[in-house]
């Protein structure tokens, strides 16, 4: 069965804030607002006391701005973001568990190596994502973005930037996504409870070949049909790649994630 190999916790309820969530019911989450069940390919021990309301107090404050500006490159082939300075993360991915689909990479979130044209001394690795058949709305793969300390989890603060820039290559449609509190439920690190998983972003077309795309705060948006809230660059929880089922089959791949700085922030975007 496809289920059991793909395993039914949920993915962000144990890939971001440790301390500020709880773990979520097996396959009980609703991604995109449409009643589908999210299946987990990644799974973290969470820290102990994570869940207790209580332990959402550390997090209530903003964290200090996060100065490490790349989220991953993927050399290290790890399932892990780029280690900064008190910040960390672990990498998922769920799809909407229809019969017969496939989603990749499974657990644990893995890097792959770069076809050898494609690779270089310093660039060998990237995120090979692909899906097939998801028919209710889709799938997901991202990263946990997390402030940490001494054991503690909570939204990470990249407000010190501009946005997110990437390399890609597909063809293919994304939704590249930044997910604040709001629009997360408590067992992905937030405080939404109604029509969550709404979260801003923007809409690239990929290319065939490996290109740079980058998405600046204020050109990210809602998609509109789920609980409204602002973009806080100084309070996010994760960053996603997600494809909506008009948009499978899919197969691309994702490089050089990271935040763009603000004294950049001027230049021109390649795929604005
Ligand atoms: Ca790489
Ligand atoms: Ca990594």
């Amino acid at each position: 069965m496809r289920t059991s190999k793909l395993g039914s916790l949920l993915v962000l309820a144990v890939t971001t804030l440790g301390a500020c969530v709880q773990h979520g019911a097996d396959g009980a989450g609703v991604f995109g607002g449409k009643g589908a069940q999210v299946n987990s390919l990644d799974e973290k021990p969470l820290p102990a006391g994570a869940g207790e309301p209580n332990t959402l107090g550390p997090c209530a404050k903003n964290g200090p701005p996060s100065d490490a500006q790349l989220i991953d490159d993927f050399e290290d082939g790890n399932d892990r973001i780029f280690k900064g300075f008190e910040r960390d993360g672990f990498w998922f991915a769920a799809s909407d568990k229809t019969e017969g689909s496939t989603v990749t990479p499974t657990a644990p979130f893995a890097a792959e190596l770069l076809p050898a044209a494609e690779s270089s001394k310093d660039n060998r690795y990237a995120a090979h994502l692909t899906a097939a058949g998801e028919k209710n709305w889709g799938v997901v793969w991202g990263a946990a973005l997390n402030w940490t300390r001494a054991g503690i989890k909570c939204p990470l603060n990249v407000a010190g930037f501009a946005g997110v820039r990437f390399r890609a290559k597909g063809p293919g449609k994304i939704r590249l996504s930044m997910a604040v509190p709001e629009v997360t439920p408590k067992d992905g690190g937030g405080t939404c409870v109604d029509r969550c998983y709404d979260a801003h972003g923007k809409v690239f077309l990929l290319s065939e070949a490996w290109d740079s795309y980058e998405m600046r705060w204020e050109k990210m948006q809602q998609g509109g049909w789920g609980t409204e809230a602002r973009f806080t660059p100084e309070r996010v929880v994760n960053i996603a790649v997600n494809v909506d089922v008009k948009s499978l089959p899919i197969d691309l791949w994702l490089d050089d994630v990271e935040l763009i700085q603000k004294t950049a922030a001027n230049a021109p975007a390649s795929h604005p």
